[in-house]
Formats: structure tokens, sequence, C-alpha cells
């Protein structure tokens, strides 16, 4: 059945990315599967603090300090319906979207395409008054990868975004404050066949997301000044980023 949905959708060949010829391509893998084993571990053990509840999202954190600037790692969970892990991360991923659910953001430039999947992007943030403005450089990289542990499941998506340099953007120029992030979000789709055999729709499918981030601020910012901005924007986006995908696939064929 499945099968013949993915046919229908001509999303059976995805070609291998053509990322791998890149310089940056062992580091992407190698960060792109780390992020996954770091997001696939739990939450349990009491090291990571609750901080924010809305329904089946849960958001936790660690609160961590580089040379006293808060660096808190947070960790959230969440629980999506009517929607795929792929079209959650290819909404993630894609930059032709991403004004459309990231409130913090100023500028946006694909500084280069290594791939289809793997793409290095230079994004301006909103300034929060009074630090100085920021900004961010980063590879940002989306892909399947099987199921290992549950061969039955459907397949795990991934999108990634890491910082790193570029010659068309030097941190040391202009008056932006150069954040350092490693974000990912890894999304599992699982599918309620329905039970009168008929075919799947959106109503039997559910998205669990696991979001990973830990940005480092650059600069000066005061420790409370940063968990404030911290505890305000990171449920925003998961709730405006979930419900912009949600209605987005309202009413198209499903990607699996
Ligand atoms: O993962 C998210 N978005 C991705 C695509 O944009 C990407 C971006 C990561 C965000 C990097 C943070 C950049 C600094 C933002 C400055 C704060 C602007 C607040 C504007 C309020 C009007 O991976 C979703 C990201 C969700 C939002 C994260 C907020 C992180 C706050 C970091 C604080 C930095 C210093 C702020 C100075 C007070």
């Amino acid at each position: 059945q499945q099968y013949l949905e993915k046919l229908k959708n001509k999303q059976v060949v995805r070609f291998p990315s053509q990322a791998p010829a890149h310089p940056l391509w062992p580091e992407i893998e190698r960060v792109t599967l780390e992020q996954l084993q770091y997001a696939r571990l739990g939450v349990e053990g009491g090291v990571w603090q609750l901080f924010a509840e809305d329904g089946e999202m849960k958001m936790y954190k660690r609160e961590e300090e580089v040379d006293g600037l808060a660096v808190d790692p947070l960790k959230a969970v969440h629980t999506v319906k009517g929607v795929t892990g792929r079209e959650m991360t290819h909404y993630f991923f894609s930059p032709d979207v991403r004004f459309e659910w990231e409130t913090t953001l100023e500028q946006m430039k694909v500084l280069e395409t290594i791939a289809d999947d793997t793409l290095v992007i230079l994004q301006i943030h909103k300034r929060v008054w009074p630090a100085s403005q920021r900004d961010a450089l980063f590879w940002s990289h989306v892909r399947r990868v099987p199921n290992d542990t549950d061969r039955d499941a459907q397949d795990i998506w991934i999108a990634c975004n890491h910082s790193t340099e570029h010659h068309e953007a030097p941190s040391n120029e202009g008056k932006m404050v150069r954040v350092s992030l490693t974000v990912c979000l890894v999304c599992q789709t699982s599918i309620e066949p329905p039970s009168d055999g008929g075919p799947v729709t959106r109503d039997h499918l559910t998205c669990k997301i696991t979001y990973c981030s830990v940005v480092n601020p650059g600069g000066w910012v005061p420790t409370s000044a940063l968990r404030a901005v911290y505890k305000r924007e990171y449920p925003k986006f998961l709730k405006r980023f979930t419900q912009y995908v949600k209605d987005r696939c309202d009413k198209q064929p499903i990607l699996f």
C-alpha cells in the first residue's frame, strides 16, 4: 500500500547526494550522524530540566556556560499529527520558505549550493535591544536514514545545521557578532493503517519530532537576558514551525 502511495507521488527514486565530493563532506557526515545519535538519547536521568510545555510539546534545557556566556543545550520533543518526517525536515531545510516560519530573521542568503540536500547559508537575525545584532553562517544538510533498530518502521529524517566558514562572509567584518550553532531536527513518521484496509490518508499519520540546539551567542550578553530570549523564542519557533508544516501539507499528496 505504502509502496503504491510512493509510486503515485513519484517519490521512489532519490538520487544519492552529490555532496560527498565537497571538502566539507567528512564534517557534514560526522556531525549529522553524531547529532542523530544525540537526538535519539532520551531526556531521562536528571540532567535535563523541563522549561516549557504546551500539549504534546516538551522543551528541556541544561544550564551551561562557556567563559561566562550561557550556551544552554536545548532538547525538545513534540508529536504532530497529519504530516511525515520527510515533510517536516524538508520545510525546515528549504530556504524558500524560511521567512514563513522563522521570526528571528532579518536577512538570509544561500552562499553555496553544495548539492540539492546541502547548502551554506548566511543569516542576519533581528537585533535584541540592547545587545549587538547577530549573524549565523552554517552548512545545512537534510537526509533520510534507514531505521536500523526497526526494519518495519518508517525511515528517519534528519535536518542538521552547523556553523562553518566561507570566504564570502568573514566573521570579523562589520558590526555583527557571529553566533555559533549546532542544530538538528530529527523526525519519524508512524502510520496507523485504517482498519478497513482503505488508503492511508493524513488522518493516519503521526510524526515524532526531536529538535536539539546548542547556540553560542558570541560576544557578550548577560545570562539572564539570554535565558529570557531562549525561553520566549524556542517554544514560539517550534509551535509556529510545526503549525506551518501542517497547514502547508493539508490537502497535498503525502510525501513519505
Ligand atoms: O533552528 C532554528 N532555525 C534555523 C533556521 O533559521 C537555524 C537557526 C538558528 C538560530 C541561531 C540563533 C541566532 C541568534 C538569534 C538572535 C535572537 C533573535 C531574537 C529576535 C526576537 C525578535 O538553525 C530555530 C531557531 C529558534 C530561535 C532560537 C533563538 C535563539 C536565541 C539565541 C540568542 C542569541 C543572542 C541574543 C542576544 C540577546
